[in-house]
């Protein structure tokens, strides 16, 4: 008899030999695909083709769920939630998929006792890193919790060929690298060119009569593209759902060149089709900055427009007619990069299937809803109006329609008020005219949300106020939330294990479960248990950042961590002056008792974003000084770790002490990366912003290290005429004359002159303001850590309550109040099932 090699427990339904994988048929399966997939033999197999020849033996096991669920919602014509997102951060797919499938240790040993290298394997992976941070990883832990929550849904997004850019650490600097993801090929990814369409670029459009006398209107395009399809499988946990997440890969359309062709012009055939795919080539690596170029527009209605029209041939499909487009699905819009998909469903609708305009208008409604995900001004996408006409004419006189009958409404209601009108209307008349893209998610939606309270009450207060004036019962809350699977249950194998020897595993798919932990907060046993834990992730991460930057940390030191996009508003260098200011009390008095810290940062700056791109020049340049100097005794470590990714934020979140959310009170909309923290034991130090309210709420406040203006406040000073350089005394001022003078730049006063100057003269995200406070708390967080066992309680704690913030809660709560669709539980089907 074989062994099982998977835990079968948490199925109702018989397996059938490819799915209940024995040992045996693991291994057999696992050679046949180095064999006949990857064409290899041991001797001369890779790494890497030994990564593929796994992934091609999970993606077996996956397929037979897919194909079910596909069934299944076919069959059932399911209520489907369709989430656009111009960014999906999926990270790597094959721990993932084992964990949710529930064969990874399973697997693991298998693998090992072939005499390999499992954990190796698994870092072979490049990870698909289609998405610049936040926004992106949230539509990342949407899917997955859609599909663990046995929701019907597809992820639309695009295949772009480069992700976010590699980052490399050159003398201190950022520099950045194409990231090739797909140079070996994508085991997880199935094309269906089968089901590509066509995209319409450019051109006019012409009144015409049709063969029933109707007046219609024809867009004359003067280009095409192939959108393509290519879907992965997205996998609940210990479920039979999987998903789709399908991402369009842009293509000359071959019947499009061929008059040219004909003609003789081979070379403009050719540039024809290089011009095409350039639409789907890269991920624009701007995060919460807008880029005002065509190509980025380009991409936006590309990948909207496929993705509608592929949501009309599944209606065509399943017999829907067009009319019930918005009973069938529910489209999320994910911020308004999207947002063209109201203008796009509307020509659909008129255009090409002759519904009336105020038919489509309702069906439009119904179907979109908008989360916005930043309050910065510099984010919110306006579309100049020539750009905008030159390639989507047809769409500019849809959206002039919809604002005049808009506006018309705005005037009823608030009779009198031109200047309300100015500023709610969908275009920017006040100099250059703009299409205003927000404006047109609001009036496209049913409904609108931020994804944390303060968040969301901001919204309603400043940016979309004249909206929610119009509009209140369409504005709501949906706190983010981020996968216990991927952020706990794969990440941090050992608190797992510890966790679910306590309370059992049904934490993983109910995260409030976390609450039993409590009592053990009080168990000295246990705490002292936790306290292992996290020193064994501490050590596999100081191995890590030995290897990557050759810095030599101590586990036993306090590990400060701040991870996440380089960003004034995200203030690291309110945490890189801080640490100046230690060093600097260290200097003034060597023997002077501090708590052994190492500060780890980590986060790509825009390419373009020259003072964020300082700011790391400025955190390398005070580590090279710091790691080195003998006086300092190894008692401040400074770590810049270069790409943090997703397959780097899985080793660093387990290892964390101390969660750094020190972003500008009212700037940070939610923060998802403090949510990691909190589950995985770490402790914030953190403003009264975005989702730490919450966090700190949940926790206690006496579990969590508060400072800083709050939001009123940061406004109150800013408006009474805020002046830096009043704080500039005390060690904020021996700290910034250290950075001045070039002792961190080998003499050179002037390499850090713009960011200092910067901050005394301008600051305005209020850096100073804040340092004082901060510093205090910091000095809090030394104190508390000096109690080793007082902080294992804390830190017991931070995990126990951190409940709230799974992506399942947020989940269920976007399925409840927006998107009304319930769950669709899938049964395996057999050979016997799909015989044609
Ligand atoms: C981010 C927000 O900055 C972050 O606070 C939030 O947690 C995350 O979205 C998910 O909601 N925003 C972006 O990543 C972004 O690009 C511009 O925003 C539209």
């Amino acid at each position: 008899m074989a062994t099982p090699l998977v835990a079968v427990e948490h199925r109702t339904e018989p397996q059938d030999e490819r799915t209940a994988l024995t040992k045996e048929a693991f291994q057999r399966d696992f050679f046949n695909n180095l064999f006949y997939i990857l064409g290899k033999f041991p001797t001369l197999a890779t790494k890497n083709d030994y990564y593929q020849a796994l992934a091609f033996v999970v993606r077996d096991r996956m397929l037979q769920r897919w194909i079910s669920t596909a069934a299944a919602y076919t069959k059932q014509g399911s209520r489907t939630v369709a989430y656009f997102s111009a960014e999906f951060l999926m990270g790597p797919h094959l721990g993932n998929n084992l964990v949710n499938l529930g064969i990874h240790d399973e697997v693991r040993k298998a693998v090992t006792e072939l005499g390999l290298d499992f954990n190796e394997l698994l870092l072979e992976e490049d990870e698909p890193g289609l998405g610049n941070g936040g926004l992106g990883r949230l539509a990342a832990c949407f899917i997955e919790s859609l599909a663990t929550l046995q929701i019907p849904s597809l992820g639309y997004g695009i295949r772009y060929e480069f992700g976010i850019f590699h980052q490399e650490i050159v003398d201190g600097w950022q520099t950045e690298r194409t990231d090739k993801w797909l140079r070996f090929g994508n085991p997880w990814e199935i094309p269906r060119p089968e089901w590509a369409v066509h995209v319409k670029l450019g051109g006019y459009t012409e009144p015409y009569r049709d063969e029933f006398y109707r007046h219609r209107v024809r867009w004359v395009p003067d280009r095409l593209v192939a959108a393509v399809p290519y879907d992965t499988p997205i996998l609940g946990y210990h479920t039979n759902t999987a998903n789709t997440l399908r991402l369009w890969k842009a293509e000359a359309p071959e019947s499009f060149d061929f008059a040219v062709f004909n003609r003789g012009d081979y070379y403009g055939a050719v540039m024809q089709k290089v011009s095409s795919e350039n639409l789907s080539k890269v991920l624009y690596p701007n995060d919460e900055q807008l880029q005002g170029k065509e190509l980025r527009l380009s991409q936006q209605y590309f990948f909207v427009s496929a993705s509608l029209q592929d949501m009309f041939r599944i209606l065509k499909i399943q017999k829907i007619p067009v009319e019930r487009f918005h009973e069938k699905f529910a489209a999320q819009l994910n911020d308004t990069h999207p947002a063209i998909a109201v203008a796009e469903l509307m020509r659909l609708l008129i255009d090409e299937n002759v519904v009336p305009w105020e038919q489509a208008w309702d069906i439009t409604r119904r179907t979109f809803a908008y989360t916005n995900h930043t309050l910065l001004p510099e984010a919110l996408e306006c579309w100049p109006l020539p750009l905008f006409a030159k390639l989507l004419p047809r769409h500019l006189e849809i959206i002039f329609e919809i604002n005049a009958r808009f506006l018309d409404e705005v005037r009823i209601r608030f009779y009198g008020d031109e200047e309300r009108i100015a500023r709610m209307s969908l275009i920017d008349e006040r100099g250059e005219r703009y299409v205003r893209m927000a404006h047109l998610a609001c009036v496209g939606s049913h409904a609108i949300n931020g994804v944390a309270e303060l968040h969301s009450e901001l919204l309603k207060q400043d940016v979309l106020r004249d909206f929610y004036e119009l509009w209140p019962t369409r504005f709501g809350n949906k706190t983010n939330g981020v996968t216990p699977r991927r952020w706990m249950a794969l990440s941090n194998p050992r608190l797992t294990k510890l966790v679910s020897s306590h309370i059992g595993d049904e934490w993983i798919t109910d995260l409030s479960q976390l609450r039993r932990l409590e009592p053990l907060a009080e168990d000295a046993g246990f705490r002292q248990q936790w306290l292992d834990v996290k020193r064994a992730c501490k050590c596999d991460f100081a191995a890590v950042a030995l290897k990557k930057t050759g810095i030599t940390i101590d586990p036993d030191s306090l590990f400060d961590v701040q991870v996440k996009r380089i960003h004034e508003y995200k203030r690291q260098h309110l945490n890189i002056l801080h640490v100046v200011a230690l060093y600097h009390r260290l200097r003034s008095n060597p023997n002077v008792d501090i708590t052994p810290r190492t500060f780890i940062f980590g986060g790509k700056a825009a390419p373009g974003y020259h003072i964020a791109k300082l700011i790391i020049k400025l955190i390398t340049s005070v580590g090279d000084v710091v790691n080195r100097d003998p006086a300092v005794r190894d008692r401040l470590k400074v770590v810049f770790l270069p790409n943090f990714n997703v397959k780097n934020g899985q080793r660093i979140y387990p290892a964390a002490d101390l969660s750094e959310q020190v972003s500008t009170a009212g700037k940070e909309a939610s923060g998802t990366g403090n949510m990691k923290f909190s589950m995985n034991g770490a402790l914030t130090i953190g403003t009264m912003d975005g989702a730490n309210i919450e966090i700190r709420e949940e926790v206690g406040a006496e579990n969590f290290f508060l400072f800083g203006l709050t939001t009123p406040e940061v406004g109150a000073l800013k408006a009474s005429g805020y002046n830096p350089a009043n704080y500039l005394d005390g060690e904020l001022k021996e700290v910034v004359e250290l950075i001045r003078s070039g002792f961190f730049s080998r003499g050179d006063a002037e390499l850090f002159r713009p960011l200092i100057d910067g901050l005394v003269h301008h600051d305005p995200y209020l850096v100073f303001a804040d340092f004082d406070s901060y510093s205090k708390a910091q000095q809090q967080v030394s104190a508390a850590y000096q109690d080793r066992d007082h902080w294992a309680r804390m830190s017991i704690l931070n995990s126990a309550r951190s409940g709230k913030f799974s992506s399942d809660r947020t989940i269920r709560e976007y399925c409840d109040d927006i998107w009304k669709a319930p769950a669709v539980p899938i049964r395996l089907l057999t050979q016997e099932d799909v015989k044609v």
